[in-house]
């Protein structure tokens, strides 16, 4: 009996190559199963910002696009706006690392939410710049230990980390924000089923939407993967809580 069949938006023969026990395969997965399901595969353009989530191109069998680092909502602002123009237009999605989305990008990231922009952002956040070596970024969480903050972040001298979801679910242009995790299979669902919705929010024309996903670094966090996830579940949720911070469609 077939239980399980790969998604067709995931290119033929391609083997993720994060690292292990790295979460963004697992996304990347989610958002291809919810590509296939909502028949978007040939209407797509998706963003990939600098940073690991640049590899979703080697992935997602859909029309790609790298932007500079921190620019994604940007380009994604200007090919939405201008398939639309012409009467071309497309589901647009920009898949960014944390760093990309809420530091060197923050000016793109909330404006183009306050604009209302009629794209969807996956945020992949592993609490630090994952590609260059793990160092301080603006999710890291008080204390966390990270190649620039070898003591621990802390207060006085970094200051205090990023929600991104619940600032973006302030945006009056945002139709739908949330945090959620791939720690368990409960969450995986659930996760599966914001980016679906915040999908729908697109499709449907109701502005920005938003979904934040709390995702493993065990490279470097120096934890194994369950380790890594089990720290996600304890530790990470207290600070940054699993839950939907706007949904227009249940106002
Ligand atoms: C303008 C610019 N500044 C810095 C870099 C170097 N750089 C590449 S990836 C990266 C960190 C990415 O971190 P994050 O966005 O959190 O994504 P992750 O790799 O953790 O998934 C940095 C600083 C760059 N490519 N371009």
């Amino acid at each position: 009996m077939q239980v399980y069949t790969k998604p067709k938006s995931i290119k033929e023969n391609s083997s993720f190559t994060f690292c292990s026990g790295c979460d963004h395969g697992l996304v990347i997965k989610l958002v291809a199963e919810v590509i296939d399901e909502l028949n978007l595969q040939e209407n797509t353009i998706a963003v990939a910002s600098s940073g690991c989530s640049v590899f979703l191109y080697d992935f997602l069998d859909v029309d790609c696009i790298e932007s500079p680092h921190g620019r994604a909502c940007a380009v994604a602002t200007g090919i939405k706006r201008a398939t639309k123009a012409n009467k071309n237009e497309k589901f647009v999605f920009t898949y960014q690392g944390d760093g990309d989305f809420a530091s060197i990008g923050l000016g793109e990231s909330l404006h183009s939410a306050l604009r209302g922009e009629n794209i969807t952002v996956i945020c992949i956040n592993n609490t630090n710049y994952g590609m260059t070596g793990g160092q301080l970024g603006p999710t890291t969480a008080m204390g966390q230990i990270t190649t620039t903050s070898p003591t621990g972040r802390n207060r006085a001298y970094h200051g205090f980390p990023i929600k991104a979801a619940e600032h973006i679910a302030l945006c009056d242009g945002t139709a739908y924000s949330a945090r959620v995790g791939v720690y368990n299979i409960k969450n995986i669902i659930n996760a599966k089923n914001a980016i679906k919705k915040a999908f729908e929010c697109q499709i449907k024309g109701l502005g920005y939407s938003f979904v934040e996903v709390l995702s493993s670094c065990p490279t470097n966090w120096r934890l194994s993967p369950s380790d890594s996830h089990r720290k996600i579940e304890t530790e990470l949720t207290q600070i940054y809580p699993i839950k939907v911070f706007k949904d227009i469609t249940n106002d």
